[in-house]
């Protein structure tokens, strides 16, 4: 199949979702295009049958502002009229589902291109709820011949919120992990716990729906047992909020701040207890991720977390904001070594036996044969 892949290019979850979808169904064979405005993230070697496209915004005096929606339209017209696309896949429906509806009908004499809408989280549950957006936004999903949600709660919260026509079908993120595994850290171990204290991690885009903070205080608390160390990685509105406070409770030398980093699997193998504290998730990568590299989780009851992490299984999960339980299911892992085993390979078979990169993709790839089947 031919397939055009639409998604923001740069950090976030919804990115890196739609550019290993694209690199897999690549390895499948299948022509896969990239249609954004930079060079996506993850798309940092050649590949056969995979192809870029970068959308040019035009600068007029006239236009205050950026026109993206409709430079995006134009380029997707293009590419699917000089590639012959067969599938137009978009990923989170701002302002992508809307320019993707507008070039097919551009195009609808001249193709029978298939229009997939994947659904990620705030174009649902936040900024797709502003009155300016709503109409759009439900408009563009009826008009999309197949609209899917990564976690059975963003199906159920569209279906709630946005009154669609049809079902959104749920395919949950995959992850590599071959890729993600537990390896060799000892270097990064000895650089971040030279004592041999136990490390706790966060990895987000320190937005405030994450509450990175929270993470903050939940090594305050497990510092008052046990010596610890919190590694942040990413970067964001909140960072420099978050060195304040780590100064001001006088905990800064115990929170090392890495910045972004790539080199996720090495580090996330150094880590004990990976803390999600979020507000707003719904699927939670960063989770799978660490849970792919034995690293059990303690996060918060939102969204679909609960769909990723299984309670008293592969981690633990505490209401929002409940700092505490936080702290104490962390040193409930930290102080029991066997636990912590049982947890770490949990988290690690559920990553294997439920989001393997080689189970969720053939789900798409289904998808789109089933709509070019209709006619
Ligand atoms: O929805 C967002 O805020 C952005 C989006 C992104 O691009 O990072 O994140 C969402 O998509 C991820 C991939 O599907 C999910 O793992 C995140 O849970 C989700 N974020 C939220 O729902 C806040």
């Amino acid at each position: 199949m031919k397939i055009g892949i639409v998604c923001y290019p740069t950090y976030g979850g919804s990115g890196v979702v739609a550019t290993e979808l694209g690199i897999a169904l690549a390895k499948r064979g299948h022509e896969v295009h990239f249609i954004t405005y930079a060079q996506p993230m993850r798309l940092d070697r050649f590949q056969d049958n995979i192809f870029y496209h970068e959308v040019e915004q035009p600068n007029y005096p006239l236009f205050e502002f950026q026109l993206y929606s409709l430079a995006l339209a134009g380029k997707i017209v293009d590419v699917v009229r000089y590639e012959h696309l067969d599938i137009l896949h978009v990923h989170y429906a701002i302002p992508h589902a809307i320019s993707g509806y507008l070039a097919k009908q551009i195009l609808k004499d001249k193709t029978t291109l298939k229009l997939v809408t994947t659904l990620h989280g705030t174009d649902i549950t936040l900024i797709g709820l502003e009155p300016t957006f709503l109409p759009l936004v439900k408009f563009s999903l009826d008009q999309s011949d197949a609209v899917t949600a990564v976690s059975r709660f963003l199906a159920e919260k569209t279906k709630t919120g946005f009154m669609t026509k049809s079902e959104q079908i749920v395919i949950p993120n995959f992850i590599d992990t071959n890729v993600y595994h537990r390896m060799e850290c000892t270097n990064i171990r000895g650089q971040i716990a030279p004592n041999k204290e136990k490390i706790l991690m966060h990895v987000s885009n320190f937005r405030p729906v994450k509450r990175v903070l929270d993470t903050i205080y939940i090594l305050q608390e497990v510092l008052k047992i046990l010596p610890a160390k919190l590694v942040l990685v990413g970067d964001g509105p909140d960072r420099a909020e978050a060195e304040r406070l780590a100064r001001d409770l006088g905990i800064w030398e115990h929170v090392k701040f890495l910045g972004k980093q790539n080199a996720l699997p090495e580090i996330l193998s150094a880590a004990d207890v990976f803390l999600l504290t979020s507000q707003s998730e719904s699927f939670g990568l960063a989770a799978l991720e660490a849970m792919s590299c034995g690293v059990p989780v303690v996060a918060t009851n939102i969204g679909g977390i609960p769909e990723v992490i299984t309670h008293d299984e592969s981690g633990f999960i505490a209401e929002l904001g409940d700092i505490k339980r936080m702290a104490k299911y962390t040193l409930d892992l930290l102080t029991h070594p066997r636990k912590w085993q049982e947890f770490s390979n949990n988290a690690r078979k559920r990553a294997v036996d439920h989001f393997d990169t080689q189970l969720i993709v053939p789900m798409y790839e289904s998808l789109y044969q089933k709509l070019l089947e209709v006619e």
